[in-house]
């Protein structure tokens, strides 16, 4: 099949709405929050990152157990009492795929090429849920099956 065939699809022109995990079921920490409690509930959960929200409910960014890691390793080691100290916010990757709920399906799959979420906002940039790379490929492998 070539791409120019799979780009006509009508799957590519789907509808991502039934593949959001909603904001419910999604472990999430905020800005303010200390690295203590963000690395307990990036333990808890099992995933590797999350995203950050304001008090808003607006996504501000993404937080991984790497990125807090790394921001107490001393020259010998882990400096692990200073994660009350440190904020999520000043640790956090602001960089972050984010689409509306009305995006296309092909828009979320060339989204997800480069990262394991992306982050779903309504018109008024309130944040709806996430679209995992898990759920993309689950719809790929019911299409072609
Ligand atoms: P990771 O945490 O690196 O997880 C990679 C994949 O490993 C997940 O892919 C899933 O297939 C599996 N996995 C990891 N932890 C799991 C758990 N506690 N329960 C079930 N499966 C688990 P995806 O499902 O495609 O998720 C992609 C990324 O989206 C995850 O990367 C994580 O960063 C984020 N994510 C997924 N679900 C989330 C949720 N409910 N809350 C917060 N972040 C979530």
């Amino acid at each position: 099949m070539t791409i120019e065939t799979l780009k006509n699809r009508p799957l590519m022109n789907k509808e991502i709405h039934d593949l959001i995990v909603s904001h419910e079921k999604v472990a999430h920490v905020q800005l303010q929050n200390p690295l203590d409690h963000a690395l307990l509930v990036l333990i808890k959960s099992g995933y590797t990152a999350i995203p950050v929200l304001d008090k808003d409910y607006r996504v501000q960014g993404q937080i991984s157990k790497t990125e807090i890691l790394d921001s107490i390793l001393g020259l010998e080691r882990l400096e692990m009492e200073r994660l009350h100290d440190i904020t999520v916010e000043a640790v956090m990757n602001p960089k972050i795929p984010r689409l509306n709920t009305d995006a296309t399906f092909g828009k979320a799959l060339t989204t997800s090429i480069s990262h394991p979420f992306i982050c779903i906002e309504d018109e008024y940039e309130a944040f709806v849920g996430i679209l995992t790379r898990r759920s993309i490929l689950a719809l790929i492998n019911r299409y072609f099956k």
